[in-house]
């Protein structure tokens, strides 16, 4: 999958074996399940909704990343991006056969420098697409190929690079009957089964996934992208998620939004909040506003509430460029910037609601929250039925509150903690600090430990603090 780091390359050391004594004892001397407040600094977007295992993206806006507050903003606080049109056939195959990469591979470019995920948007779609296909005259072996090449072609280029894909987007009418589009006209319902194999085909590590709008609540349309779903899944076509895009009206966040995300995440598919926005009647106030940040704090704790919810991304991050003001005329503030890329009250609801600290400091212009770290994880004790892990994280930077995570095998639990207030779900723990080691000097080491019910033998994980990967040291 795709993840390049940052800061620093990551050395994924395998977990050092010390004799049973060294530190099973003394470590465990002191076990505590204490559970004071944490008090970690958690000032970004990224680094908050990493602690629960979730991304936060955006649409990035390609003309916009020459923009150093723009693009200084995108690499701050967020950890995932979706291009907004460069990667939409238009674009991409303008002409037959004839592909333009500058701007998907710009933005490829971008998020390997600023460690983000990249959410691939869109392949197959009503919308958006060049003259020579909208207007061509194909019978359906010849769409069916310009279909098939389309997708191995763009998807085989950023192959193992791109974490998911919108492969088919916007296939239904609001009744839930499937939108009269030249792929249906053309191709027959099969064309959303032919391209989901398609899509596997060309890169099998990316996760597929079809997205629409007006499909946040329980109603019609919904209910048809239900059936459908279910129904892919038991003919086995490769479908693994669904995007909720979440263009949202303020007030009008439907109450059934988390139980609709439940529904779909219950047929085994990954979700996602693909494209979340929420307008208002301009011009805005602080009441407004007020509210549209209680509403984004809704969504984001209905993806924390819902365990198979990867992530949210919004479209677009600052008012100056949404696509709404443009779309329904005295209609805007639908993003948690303002004009100036000045955070919103939105931008605070988002932040707390994923457990991050608004008061957490200036995070300054720039690329790379948190501090640079290395990070020793040792197995100190293992035998057939538990082991104990040590794990110590030099942070370069002084820190006042610390939250650290890190994944473990499948399976594996965590049954006692010491020095930490530790935390696991699914397979990510968060260990957080305890009052007495909130402090660290900069250069100064943090220390804590845990043991688990396996005494399975596996490497040493990336470890992160405070949303930041860590180099691994095995000292
Ligand atoms: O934000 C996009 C805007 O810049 C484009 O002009 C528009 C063209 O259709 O698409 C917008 O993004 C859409 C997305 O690709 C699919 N879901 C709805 C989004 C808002 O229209």
């Amino acid at each position: 999958m795709f993840s390049q780091l940052r800061r620093a390359a990551v050395v994924v050391a395998t977990g050092v074996l010390l004799s049973g004594a060294a530190l099973h004892g003394g470590a465990q001397a002191a076990p505590t399940t204490t559970d004071e407040a944490p008090s970690a600094q958690l000032a970004t977007l990224r680094e908050a909704a990493s602690t629960s295992g979730k991304f936060i993206g955006t649409a990035v806006a390609d003309h916009r990343l020459s923009d150093a507050t723009y693009s200084g903003i995108a690499a701050r606080e967020f950890s995932s991006v979706t291009a907004e049109n460069v990667m939409k056939w238009e674009s991409i195959q303008p002409q037959r056969g004839s592909f333009n990469w500058a701007g998907p591979d710009r933005l490829m470019q971008f998020a390997q420098a600023n460690d983000q995920q990249v959410y691939g948007h869109t392949l197959v779609w009503h919308s958006q697409m060049p003259g020579w296909l909208a207007n061509g005259n194909f019978g359906a072996t010849e769409m069916n190929q310009i279909m098939n090449t389309h997708i191995s072609t763009v998807m085989g280029r950023y192959q193992g690079q791109i974490n998911r894909w919108d492969v088919v987007n916007e296939a239904f009418n609001e009744d839930g009957t499937l939108r009269n589009s030249k792929w249906l006209q053309v191709l027959g319902r099969d064309y959303i089964a032919n391209a989901f194999r398609a899509a596997r085909a060309a890169d099998p590590d990316a996760k597929l996934f079809i997205n629409d709008y007006n499909t946040d609540g329980i109603n019609a349309k919904s209910t048809g992208l239900y059936n459908l779903v279910r129904d892919l899944r038991a003919q086995g076509v490769p479908i693994d998620g669904v995007g909720f895009q979440s263009h949202l009206i303020l007030d009008q966040l439907p109450s059934d939004y988390q139980a609709n995300l439940q529904r779909f995440a219950d047929l085994g598919v990954e979700v996602v909040v693909t494209e979340l926005d929420i307008r208002m009647q301009m011009p805005s106030d602080a009441a407004k506003l007020e509210r549209q940040s209680q509403q984004f704090a809704r969504v984001v704790q209905a993806c924390l509430n819902v365990s198979r919810c990867s992530g949210v991304t919004v479209w677009g991050f600052s008012d100056r460029d949404s696509w709404v003001p443009g779309t329904f005329p005295g209609e805007g503030a639908a993003l948690p910037y303002d004009d100036n890329y000045q955070p919103k009250p939105a931008y605070n609801g988002i932040l707390t609601a994923f457990g991050g600290d608004p008061g957490g400091g200036d995070p300054g212009p720039g690329p790379g929250p948190g501090a640079d770290c290395t990070a020793a994880y040792q197995v100190a004790n293992r035998w057939n039925a538990g082991s104990v892990v040590d794990v110590r994280v030099t942070a370069r930077q002084a820190l006042n509150g610390w939250a650290v995570t890190f994944t473990l095998p499948a399976g594996e639990s965590v049954t006692s903690h010491w020095n930490t207030q530790l935390t696991q779900s699914g397979t990510t723990v968060t260990a957080r600090n305890v009052a007495h080691n909130a402090t660290i000097p900069a250069g100064g080491t943090l220390n804590f430990g845990f043991q688990t019910n396996s005494g399975a033998v596996y490497s040493a994980p990336v470890v992160s603090l405070n949303g930041t990967a860590c180099t691994a040291a095995t000292g």
